[in-house]
């Protein structure tokens, strides 16, 4: 890669290496990507899910627009995600090449190959089914990250019902809602999950949700075998995978389900209540997960792949359980925590087993870099990355110098990197560079992947010019777009087809500017009262409503966030308390009882860094919450907006006192 032009502007063209070889040449190839949907919309999706997918009955119809925006797609042909992602690879003679690569928390390696991930999967499979679980089920699976993992992923895929992943982070409440949402007929787990050398509970989580009201549905809950350590066992409701399993046949008959049967629920936040379940669907969904992992990944058949991402997270469906394993490619999944035992483990890892193409956060990018500043034994030179050949980034805006640092140290200034911006909502990529094609700007995740009719809109819907900030939205529907809202498909049509598009125009919730003379698109951030912290997904409703959940101390909170240099943004909880305002060490200790409350209502990610308490919260005279003036407090600034409105003035200086 060779940089030119101005620093504010470094452009990074891709190299003759990055480009030898590439599914998509030059940006001559990405153009004619692009005329080519433009030309044919429905004839250019219709190409690539014949030519990526196998189906059982083939489709006739591609899009069907005419319950919008409950859009459908291929929706008379039948498929089965397991066999494209498994049987299809064994039986074009990949059984013996390695699919997953598992490397544990402690550093043992396990490899699984494609007819041995097939086995499992068919094992889980029959076990499911044995215990009735059928088509249109939903199991929730509440693991960390493993081999079995994927496979009960796939293991419902294979049967037609419908999983729904619940992050090992998460709380016993959390879990306890998405059950009850989900109305979920089963529980996949684990004994523990271990992370950083910590053994962590699971299956005694999924005890407390089960014993709350609201989960009469869950029959049986199956418990992977991970720390072997003593754990409670209900009778005739939880067993062992290894008994439900492993005595079960290694072949299982797929399913065959209509392209537009959910595949997935996924839960994640939005700016009101709580959250939603995104559901996708089988056909249009692993479509655009195969085809930008093969455009956007470039992935090749010796490539290792590797997407350090959560299987409860929606990335971790995509660039994980679906997408490599849909190309027949190699992956790596790896169970532990990017700094431990020590700072350098990603660049060990990609060490010794020769990673091409690594996936990761900006959020983990900038703590490693922190580290490796400190210590050069955790220094990405201090090892031997050349395998590597592209690089990726996911979650929340890079900043330009997280992007260079990247580049050098872990690309060795040689390797392209794709920042690619989604949703869960999106299935997969929407805007992203494509690495031997795309000029590269730090900051930027420059075009739309092609078929993909991203574009800035003012609050009318009318395109602002480039060079403007706006509003970003998608003008025509796509194949792995999210399907509803389980369960309320009127927050769905609100949400994201609103009428101040006159439900035209998909909303994704963000903002962004593209540039005067490139056009490419920069984030700016979430326009609802999303937080992304670590690249997780948060409302501030969810956390402000756990927080006055703690009826016996808080009266009233309000939740803001702050940019962080490691995190992007921090929580910021302003708190009124049900007692006078604490000071000093009592304010400490009830921040840190605060903080606990939040942990256990909805996880440890949505705990408050900062938490600020008031007498009062700042209100206009008829009573809204004046948020941007916490947001300015919360982020330390000098109060300059208009205040006039305000009903308490003086509670500004009160709030913007440290703790
Ligand atoms: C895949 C995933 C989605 C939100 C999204 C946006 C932010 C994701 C980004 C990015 C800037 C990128 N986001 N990728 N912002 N550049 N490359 O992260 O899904 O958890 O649903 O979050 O994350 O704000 O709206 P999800």
């Amino acid at each position: 890669m060779t940089a030119e032009g101005p620093t504010e502007l470094k452009t990074y063209l891709p190299s003759a290496a990055a480009m030898a070889g590439a599914h998509v040449q030059g940006m001559a190839a990405y153009d004619a990507l692009c005329a080519e949907a433009e030309a044919d919309y429905a004839g250019y999706w219709a190409r690539h899910a014949r030519e990526l997918l196998t189906w059982k009955t083939p489709f006739t119809q591609v899009l069907d627009d005419s319950n919008a925006p409950f859009f459908k797609w291929f929706a008379d042909g039948t498929l089965n995600a397991s066999v494209n992602c498994l049987d299809r690879n064994v039986e074009r003679g990949l059984g013996d090449k390695t699919a997953i690569i598992f490397e544990a928390d402690g550093g043992e390696v396990t490899r699984t190959t494609y007819s041995q991930l097939l086995a499992r999967t068919c094992q889980i499979a029959n076990g499911l089914r044995s215990l009735g679980v059928q088509k249109g089920d939903r199991v929730i699976i509440y693991i960390s990250m493993s081999i079995d993992g994927v496979a009960a992923m796939q293991a419902c895929a294979r049967i037609g019902a419908t999983h729904s992943v619940v992050f090992g982070g998460f709380s016993a409440q959390s879990l306890r809602d998405r059950i009850e949402d989900t109305g979920a007929v089963a529980v996949i787990t684990a004994d523990h999950q271990v992370r950083g050398g910590k053994q962590l509970p699971l299956k005694s989580i999924v005890d407390e949700a089960l014993a709350m009201p609201g989960c009469g549905s869950v029959k049986n809950v199956l418990v992977v075998k991970r720390s072997g350590a003593d754990i409670a066992m209900t009778a005739g409701r939880d067993q062992w995978m290894a008994d439900v399993a492993d005595r079960q046949p290694t072949t299982c008959e797929p399913e065959w389900v209509g392209a537009e049967h959910p595949l997935f629920l996924l839960y994640t936040s939005g700016s009101t209540g709580k959250p939603k379940g995104v559901q996708h669907s089988t056909g249009g969904y692993l479509l655009h997960a195969a085809l930008t992992t093969k455009l956007t990944f470039d992935l090749k058949p010796d490539d290792v792949f590797w997407c350090t991402a959560d299987i409860g997270w929606v990335t971790g469906h995509t660039y994980i359980t679906y997408g490599p394993l849909a190309l027949g490619g190699t992956e790596i999944v790896f169970e532990g925590v990017p700094t431990y035992p020590d700072a350098g483990r990603f660049w060990k890892m990609i060490q010794d087993h020769k990673v091409s193409i690594f996936y990761t956060a900006p959020t983990a990018i900038r703590s490693l870099i922190k580290a490796a500043e400190a210590n050069d034994k955790v220094h990405p030179k201090s090892y031997d990355l050349s395998s590597l050949r592209i690089l990726g980034s996911v979650g929340e805006p890079i900043n330009p110098a997280a992007w260079e640092w990247y580049h050098l140290h872990v690309g060795g200034g040689r390797c392209p990197i794709v920042d690619t911006f989604w949703q869960t909502e999106t299935g997969g990529h929407m805007i992203t560079p494509l690495p031997g094609a795309t000029p590269l700007v730090p900051g930027s995740c420059t075009l739309p992947f092609p078929g993909i009719q991203a574009a800035v809109v003012d609050e009318t819907g009318k395109d602002v010019p480039n060079g403007q900030g706006g509003i970003l939205v998608v003008k025509k529907p796509w194949p792995s777009m999210i399907r509803t809202i389980w369960g309320d498909p009127e927050r769905f049509k609100k949400s994201y087809y609103p009428d101040d598009f006159k439900g035209q125009y998909y909303l994704a919730g963000d903002g962004a500017i593209r540039d005067a003379k490139t056009g490419y698109f920069t984030i700016t951030g979430r326009i609802d009262d999303v937080l992304n912290v670590s690249g997780h997904r948060m409302g501030t409703m969810e956390i402000e409503s756990a927080l006055v959940s703690c009826t016996e101390l808080v009266a009233e909170a309000a939740v803001v966030g702050r940019p962080d240099d490691t995190t992007g943004e921090a929580i910021c909880a302003f708190v009124v308390l049900k007692r006078p305002r604490p000071t000093g060490d009592e304010a400490k200790a009830i921040a840190k009882q605060l903080r606990d409350w939040v942990g256990k209502e909805i996880g440890p990610i949505a705990k408050p860094k900062d938490i600020r308490f008031g007498d009062n919260l700042p209100k206009t005279r008829s009573g809204k919450i004046m948020r941007r003036l916490l947001r300015s407090l919360a982020k330390g600034e000098a109060i300059t907006q208009d205040t006039s409105t305000l009903e308490n003035p003086a509670i500004l200086d009160q709030l913007g006192e440290n703790l």
